[in-house]
């Protein structure tokens, strides 16, 4: 029978500012749907950019952490960073065995602000009990170098050392690392069973790099316990820690910006979150229909939602409503759901806006009136405008390039700040339009009809 759940165990250190260690491990075990044991082994004190004391833990300790999830749980794949110490080593390389468990060794040497993970004369020890017992060796190119004495400069360099470390010092696999060479790409070359293997990603301007070794063999180790083979673990984990990198957490800290494995979980959570509060949207306005259906314009009506700034790139990172909102009788109707990259016109607008303001998600469209504008103005919302007769040829020939533009124009006259409310009176075969922008798809439509139940009033009194 299937097992229900899998379990991953670290046996590493703890950095206490959460981008590598054990709770890098952890979030990225977690994030992967594995289930997360540890046994710690030292604590490194350190922050993005200082490093500390190192505490080592009696290795009995380690030992008893190890024993006593071996014999609750089992483990179905484990982990070793930061090791430290030749007793340290001695003591997990005894438990390796005792349960025969199947093991990635990243061979921390020094982290990325220079707290030493491995004492200098404890190397040989790592290489001599540790690298036999090995599903799979993650060195970097660094550490490649220092286990196997082979200088690297060059791809033919890396293969070098890497069949070095299956054939000579007894590990089953290994994958070196090419993050750290001065080329264009990340190369990494796994060997196995004889064969090379090139692994390729594109290098991440202005990425998070702190805990990036630590959460790549996690994400292995995460996908050899779900069972996955050696070649497809890491494939896979390829993928997970490029969008770590990229989706890290730019800023936090004075140095080093850590890696983000919950990324991986949080972008289809905000995909959902989003679709939902659109769909919330979209029943306050089909409730409030006969209300709205005045301020259809001729192109019809939109409704969008970006996700979080730190994942809204692009048109398909802003969802809105299929087919429209469209004017029915005296009601409107929502045509289809609300999908990403349904909206092309409001998309962009939104996405302008958050360059700006960044807590700006949504934004909707309403028909030009000029009582429109007096309403907004009078119900205290903050309005801007922009001229599309003026809009610059070059811009008028880029496609996509000219709501953009007038986003920007708008803004610009309140000095950056984004409004409520932007409007233009159009241009040769352009209609004039309203948007109406928010920090969610509900806000921006409570304030649409705020707006409509003015524009109602002053219906009814002529
Ligand atoms: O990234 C390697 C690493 C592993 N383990 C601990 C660390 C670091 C890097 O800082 O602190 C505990």
């Amino acid at each position: 029978m299937q097992k229900p759940y899998r379990v991953a165990m670290t046996i590493a250190g703890l950095d206490p500012d959460g981008g590598a260690g054990i709770i890098a491990d952890i979030k990225t075990f977690t994030a992967l749907g594995v289930y997360a044991t540890a046994a710690l082994t030292c604590v490194a004190v350190q922050n993005t950019y200082e490093s500390g004391k190192v505490y080592e833990l009696p290795s009995i300790a380690i030992e008893e952490q190890i024993d006593f999830i071996a014999r609750d749980m089992g483990i179905d794949a484990a982990k070793t960073g930061m090791l430290y110490s030749n007793e340290i080593i001695e003591t997990v390389a005894r438990c390796i065995k005792r349960y025969n468990l199947k093991v990635v060794i990243d061979p921390v040497i020094k982290g990325k602000v220079g707290i030493e993970l491995l004492k200098s004369g404890s190397l040989k020890t790592l290489i001599e009990m540790l690298i036999p017992l090995a599903t799979l060796v993650t060195p970097n190119v660094k550490e490649a170098e220092l286990i196997t004495g082979i200088k690297i400069s060059s791809l033919e360099d890396m293969k070098r050392a890497a069949k070095y470390i299956v054939d000579e010092l007894g590990a089953r696999a290994t994958i070196i690392k090419g993050g750290h060479a001065p080329i264009r790409e990340a190369i990494d070359i796994l060997y196995k069973d004889g064969v090379f293997t090139e692994f390729k990603a594109s290098r991440i301007e202005d990425g998070c790099l702190h805990g990036v070794g630590c959460s790549f063999s996690a994400a292995i180790t995460a996908f050899l316990a779900l069972g996955k083979s050696v070649r497809e673990s890491i494939a896979l984990a390829k993928e997970f820690i490029t969008h770590a990198i990229k989706y890290g957490f730019k800023g936090l800290g004075k140095g080093v910006c850590p890696v983000s494995p919950e990324s991986w979980l949080e972008i289809d959570a905000e995909k959902y979150r989003t679709l939902n509060e659109l769909w919330r949207a979209i029943e306050l306005l089909e409730s409030n229909g006969e209300l709205l259906a005045s301020l259809i314009p001729e192109v019809q009506m939109n409704l969008v939602m970006a996700l979080p700034k730190k994942y809204a790139h692009d048109l398909n990172n802003v969802a809105g409503i299929l087919g429209r909102i469209v004017r029915y009788g005296n009601k409107i109707k929502v045509v289809g759901p609300p999908v990403f990259g349904a909206s092309k016109h409001l998309a962009r607008a939104v996405l302008k806006a958050m360059e700006y303001n960044p807590q700006i998600r949504a934004a909707m469209n309403i028909k030009y009136d000029p009582k429109i504008i007096d309403i907004a103005k009078q119900l205290g919302l903050k309005i801007s405008s922009y001229d599309r007769r003026k809009e610059p040829p070059h811009i008028k020939k880029l496609e996509g390039a000219s709501i953009p533009w007038g986003i920007q124009e708008a803004i610009k006259k309140l000095k950056g700040q984004v409004p409520d409310v932007i409007y233009h009176l159009g241009d040769w075969g352009k209609e004039p339009m309203i948007n109406v922008l928010g920090t969610s798809a509900l806000d921006v439509v409570r304030k649409v009809i705020r707006i409509a139940k003015e524009y109602s009033k002053n219906f009814s009194n002529g």
